[in-house]
């Protein structure tokens, strides 16, 4: 299987956070790729233009992140990271969801951040900046169930993770007592640890 890969994408992580977890890593042929790169022929395989891609061993392309996720979870014999039913199935969607639209607002802040100083929009940088805080308030009143993992679980990580990277003077874990001291110790799971984001060298 082929992932487009982007060492600074969440989303990318949020995958092969997942495809460790499930003990497929060793499957993954990774393909450097640059979305914002018009000359990337990112658009034959994603027509959205966006990593991650999973090409799999028959040749189809699948996106978004969710997808390859649950394909990722679908072919592991390992313990399920998408619960088959009942709430733990609801809570761990909801929580990707959760963490997912964290990423989507931080990445939207992001890519306003790059743009020339003069077309940036403070009131939508604040917008998009109140919807991380709520859902950071949020996951601090139910931090203290938080056990195990799923993939509610590592997409909330992988949101944390991405604030650390590119809002880190923002401080999320203030005020956050619960939250903090959660994401530390999940944080030591080889899935978490191995793909910190980086910048692409
Ligand atoms: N909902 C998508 C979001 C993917 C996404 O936003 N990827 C970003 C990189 S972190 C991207 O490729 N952006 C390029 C663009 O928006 O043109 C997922 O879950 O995979």
């Amino acid at each position: 299987m082929k992932l487009r890969f982007a060492p600074t994408s969440p989303f990318v992580r949020k995958c092969l956070a997942t495809a460790i977890e499930a003990g497929l890593e060793g499957r993954l042929e990774l393909i450097a790729t640059n979305p914002m790169d018009p000359a990337d022929d990112l658009a034959t395989v994603n027509p959205l233009g966006k990593v991650p891609v999973l090409v799999t061993d028959e040749g189809e392309a699948l996106y978004d992140s969710r997808v390859i996720c649950e394909y990722l979870d679908a072919l592991s014999t390992d313990a399920k990271l998408f619960p088959a039913e009942g709430n733990a199935r609801w809570r761990a969607l909801r929580l990707m969801a959760l963490g997912d639209s964290i990423l989507d607002a931080g990445v939207l802040r992001r890519y306003e951040s790059l743009r020339p100083a003069a077309e940036r929009s403070r009131a939508w940088d604040e917008r998009q900046r109140e919807k991380i805080t709520r859902a950071l308030d949020a996951l601090e009143g139910e931090a203290e169930a938080f056990e195990g993992v799923d993939i509610g679980l590592i997409t909330v990580a992988s949101a944390l993770g991405y604030l650390d990277f590119r809002f880190g003077q923002e401080n999320w874990r203030l005020a956050r007592p619960t939250l903090a001291p959660w994401y530390a110790e999940f944080s030591k799971r080889p899935s978490i640890a191995l793909t910190v984001p980086k910048e692409a060298a």
